[in-house]
């Protein structure tokens, strides 16, 4: 049996973790408004345990322009998030039913 290279186990030790986090940063939210020109997003989102943030109406920053064609006020949607540069930034999302 081939020995597996620790660099190799170092980077999934390293990963793991991460895949955890983005797992628990996934929130549920409704869109209230879209914003073009400021390439922002309003959402009235449920509580975000990694923020240490409670349920509440927020503007987001979105990782690409392009998501805000995607998104309209009332759509419902999970998301994920991570604080890019000290703003709060929509990473993915999908819709919900
Ligand atoms: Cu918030």
């Amino acid at each position: 049996m081939p020995k597996v290279p620790g660099i190799l186990l170092a980077a999934l030790l390293l990963v793991l973790p991460a895949l955890a986090f983005a797992q628990n940063a996934r929130t549920e939210g409704e869109v209230r408004k879209v914003d073009r020109e400021a390439q922002k997003v309003t959402i009235r989102h449920g509580p975000m345990r990694e923020f240490d943030m409670p349920a509440m109406t927020m503007v987001f920053r979105v990782k690409e322009p392009a998501m805000l064609d995607r998104l309209k006020a009332g759509d419902r949607i999970a998301f994920t998030t991570e604080k890019l540069g000290g703003a709060f930034t929509v990473m993915s999302f999908e819709p919900l039913p």
